[in-house]
C-alpha cells in the first residue's frame, strides 16, 4: 500500500505549515464552522482557524491559543478550560456542544405563543431551558417578543399565567423590535456578560440581537460569516460583541437542548422554588411523583408551588426517565 498521500492532501498540509514567526497567540472563537473556525485575536482581527481533531469541537465563546500559518489562516493550539459548555444532544442522544463560556441564558419566546390555545407546550419548552440554565448554575432571563401583537384584552392573562415566574425570581422582559421595546431594560441584563440567545425559530433571536448591536458590530459578524465559504450568520453560531461590555451569541441549532445529563432524581434540583422542600421529604431519594409525604407535593397544595410548573416537572421528569432508557450514551 503506497504512503505517499494524494496531491490535494499534499497541498493541504503544506497550505498548513507555520509562519516562521509563529508565535502563540490567545483568541476567541466568534464563530464555529465544525472543523474550521474564525477566531478574533486580541486586536479584534478575525483569523480562518482549522482546530486539531483531539479538541473535540471548538465552539462559540471557547478561549483558545493559535498559531498562524503561511496562508494567513491559523492552526489553534489550545482550547482553554471552559467554564460552561452548552450542548444539545444530536440525532442519536450524544450532546453535540454549542456555545462555551456562557454566563447567561436568554430564553426568547412569543407573547402570542403563550396566549394561543398550544400555550401548554410553550410554558413546558420554557420551563424546559430553565431546567438547562439552572443546571449549569446560570440564571435565565425570560424574553417575550412581538409585544406588538399583543392585544390589550390578552395582557390581563399572560401577565397572570407569566406571574409565578417573577415570583421564584425570574426576569421577565417584553420586548418588540419593531417598537424598540424592553431593549433598554434587556440590556441591562446583558452587560458584562456572555450571552447565548435560545429559543424556537421564528421567536425575533437574531432580529433582537440585530436591534441591540451598532452598524459596525454587526458588519463586523457578517464580514466574518460571509468569508465562511458560502456559510451565513443564520446557519452558524456567531458571537457578537455589545459596545457597552458583554458577548451576545446567536445560534440557529438551539432549540432543544442540555437535558440528557440530568438525572432523573436531580431534575427537582433545577426548579429552583422546590429546593427548600426537596430535603425534607420522608425519602431522600424521592422524585416527587408519587411518593408518601412528600414535602413537594404538599408545597403545591399549600399553594407554595405553581402547580403548571409541578405539571412541567413531571413532563420532563417521564421524558429523562424514558431517554435513560433508550439513549445508549448514559
Ligand atoms: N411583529 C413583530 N415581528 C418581529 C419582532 N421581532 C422579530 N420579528 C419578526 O419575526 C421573524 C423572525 O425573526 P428572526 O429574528 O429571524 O427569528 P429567529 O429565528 O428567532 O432568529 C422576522 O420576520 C422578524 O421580522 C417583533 O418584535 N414584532
Ligand atoms: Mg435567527
Ligand atoms: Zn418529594
Amino acid at each position: 500500500m503506497s504512503r505517499k498521500r494524494p496531491p490535494h492532501r499534499q497541498k493541504q498540509a503544506q497550505q498548513k505549515e507555520l509562519t516562521d514567526s509563529a508565535t502563540i497567540k490567545n483568541g476567541l472563537v466568534v464563530v464555529s464552522y465544525g472543523a474550521k473556525q474564525d477566531v478574533e485575536d486580541e486586536t479584534g482581527k478575525v483569523i480562518r482557524c482549522s482546530s486539531r481533531r483531539k479538541f473535540g469541537a471548538v465552539v462559540c465563546g471557547d478561549q483558545v491559543t493559535w498559531q498562524p500559518t503561511h496562508d494567513n489562516e491559523g492552526i489553534i493550539v489550545e482550547v482553554l478550560p471552559r467554564s460552561t459548555l452548552l450542548a444539545r444532544p444530536d440525532d442519536i442522544g450524544r450532546d453535540k456542544p454549542i456555545a462555551a463560556n456562557i454566563s447567561r441564558i436568554i430564553i426568547v419566546c412569543t407573547v402570542k405563543a403563550l396566549v394561543d390555545e398550544n400555550y401548554h407546550l410553550h410554558h413546558n419548552l420554557i420551563d424546559r431551558y430553565i431546567v438547562a440554565a439552572e443546571n449549569l448554575n446560570i440564571t435565565p432571563v425570560i424574553v417575550l417578543n412581538k409585544y406588538d401583537l399583543l392585544a390589550n384584552s390578552e395582557l390581563d392573562k399572560l401577565n397572570q399565567d407569566m406571574q409565578p415566574y417573577r415570583n421564584i425570581g425570574y426576569q421577565l422582559i417584553y420586548t418588540s423590535t419593531k417598537q424598540e421595546r424592553g431593549l433598554e431594560q434587556l440590556t441591562q441584563q446583558l452587560q458584562d456578560q456572555t450571552s447565548v440567545f435560545v429559543g424556537e425559530s421564528g421567536v425575533g433571536k437574531s432580529s433582537i440581537i440585530r436591534s441591540l448591536l451598532s452598524d459596525h458590530e454587526i458588519r463586523v459578524g457578517e464580514v466574518s460569516a460571509s468569508s465562511g465559504k458560502g456559510k451565513h450568520t443564520t446557519t452558524s453560531t456567531t458571537l457578537y460583541h455589545l459596545s457597552s461590555g458583554g458577548n451576545l451569541i446567536d445560534s440557529p441549532g438551539v432549540r432543544e437542548f442540555g437535558l440528557s445529563k440530568i438525572e432523573p432524581v436531580m431534575l427537582a434540583y433545577n426548579f429552583i422554588e422546590f429546593r427548600p422542600y426537596t430535603n425534607q421529604c420522608k425519602f431522600n431519594n424521592c422524585i416527587h411523583k408519587s411518593e408518601p409525604q412528600c414535602a413537594v407535593k404538599q408545597a403545591i397544595k399549600d399553594g407554595e408551588i405553581d402547580q403548571r410548573r409541578y405539571d412541567n416537572y413531571l413532563a420532563i421528569l417521564t421524558s429523562l426517565q424514558e431517554q435513560a432508557q433508550t439513549s445508549p450514551f448514559q
